[in-house]
């Protein structure tokens, strides 16, 4: 789905770190750990975090592919060490070890536990879940980031906010003439990155509740992109459609089970006289009276906001276990329970953020090429049209 970057991230939940690499970024972009350690410190926030984010204050080290500041052209190459190794180091061991380590047996319903040791021959969980674990999304965001940068330097921002926890909504409307940077900025202040006070009060509630009872809940966040100029992506083929693309990267993120885009599943109980947006021209360009497309139309940017929501499920460690089964004994036993989170839909709506970025970054240099960002803004100046 990406065509002009490749990235790749490697590491274990309770492993030494996460390594990433980020190619096909252009040179000349000026980036920093403390840029990339902002993003990464919004995706430990939120109501509902368990006690990892407690030992965990997330830095990605920059390895290679930046020097004085400015990426290179080559790959970037990113470390960000799990403070919680020290207490693993022998379960977690690359060496064989001659301690017994207590095996995990236990799928969890709704994991990759199951389906991952059928799949690789385990007889440990402890295989699948340290590499299935949304640990792993750490990293999309510090690579993400250096996406977000680039955007940022020509004008586009990404922002998001949480319209959903369980069964409470937050139904109050992005404020007119707000940037996707203040709304984020309005959105980190709340613990669960809601809007409304009154909805950001019951959705607390509604963790903790779900906390005390040993259960999790999922919801739902929108993330608005601005900035975007005519025509990224094609109406031309099936994978080049821009929102073919972005939902391929959504979907890719643990736990999200579904994507709107603009009016979404709204949409269908509508007329088409409701639903598509009426075109003017104000004497210098094209306007929209409305964005129900959400910015995309035939598979292309359309030059306004782009609106997405995702769906996230409920976290499936639960501390109130539902029935499995033991995978040696065939006994029905309670599921595996370990520390986990009873809402990361904070967390995940920033993990979102960067996914946009990268998908944007590659739409981008498809269509306006360059080398290094002095390129790639010349070309964008010359031809793009907003
Ligand atoms: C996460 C780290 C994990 C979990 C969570 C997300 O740390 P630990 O397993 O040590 O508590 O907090 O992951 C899950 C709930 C899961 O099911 O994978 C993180 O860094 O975001």
């Amino acid at each position: 789905m990406l065509t002009r970057l490749k990235f790749l991230t490697a590491g274990e939940s309770h492993g030494q770190g996460l390594l990433g690499i980020l190619d096909g970024m252009p040179a000349g972009l000026e980036i920093s750990e403390e840029y990339i350690g902002v993003h990464l410190a919004r995706r430990q926030m939120g109501h509902g975090r368990g006690g990892r984010m407690k030992i965990e204050k997330d830095f990605g080290e920059i390895w290679c592919g930046v020097r004085h500041g400015k990426t290179l052209g080559a790959p970037v190459g990113i470390l960000v060490r799990n403070k919680d190794w020290e207490n693993w180091t022998k379960k977690m061991s690359v060496s064989p070890v001659d301690d017994q380590i207590k095996t995990v047996t236990l799928p969890r319903p709704g994991h990759a536990d199951l389906a991952g040791i059928q799949k690789y021959g385990f007889d440990d969980i402890r295989n699948v879940l340290e590499r299935s674990s949304a640990r792993e999304t750490t990293m999309r965001v510090a690579l993400g980031s250096i996406c977000r940068k680039l955007l940022e330097d020509v004008g586009i921002e990404i922002g998001s906010h949480v319209v959903q926890i369980h069964d409470v909504k937050d139904e109050s409307p992005v404020p007119d003439g707000f940037t996707p940077n203040q709304l984020s900025i309005t959105a980190d202040k709340s613990p669960v990155r809601c809007l409304d006070n009154n909805a950001e009060a019951t959705m607390m509630k509604t963790i903790d509740d779900a906390k005390k009872a040993g259960d999790s809940v999922g919801g739902i966040f929108e993330v608005i992109a601005t900035g975007l100029p005519y025509g990224l992506g094609s109406y031309t083929q099936w994978d080049r459609k821009l929102h073919t693309r972005i939902s391929a990267l959504m979907m890719s993120v643990n736990a999200f089970k579904g994507i709107e885009i603009g009016g979404g599943f709204g949409g269908a109980e509508k007329f088409g006289s409701e639903v598509h947006d009426e075109i003017g021209h104000d004497g210098e360009k094209f306007f929209r009276y409305t964005n129900n497309a959400g910015g995309i139309e035939g598979g292309m940017s359309n030059a306004q906001p782009i609106v997405l929501r995702m769906a996230m499920k409920p976290i499936p460690t639960l501390i109130k276990p539902l029935r499995s089964v033991d995978i040696h004994t065939k006994k029905t036993k309670d599921a595996h329970k370990e520390r986990t989170d009873s809402c990361a839909v904070p967390a995940a709506s920033i993990i979102a953020e960067s996914m946009l970025c990268f998908i944007l970054v590659d739409a981008l240099l498809e269509k306006f090429g360059g080398d290094s960002m002095h390129q790639l803004k010349a070309h964008m100046k010359a031809t793009a049209k907003y």
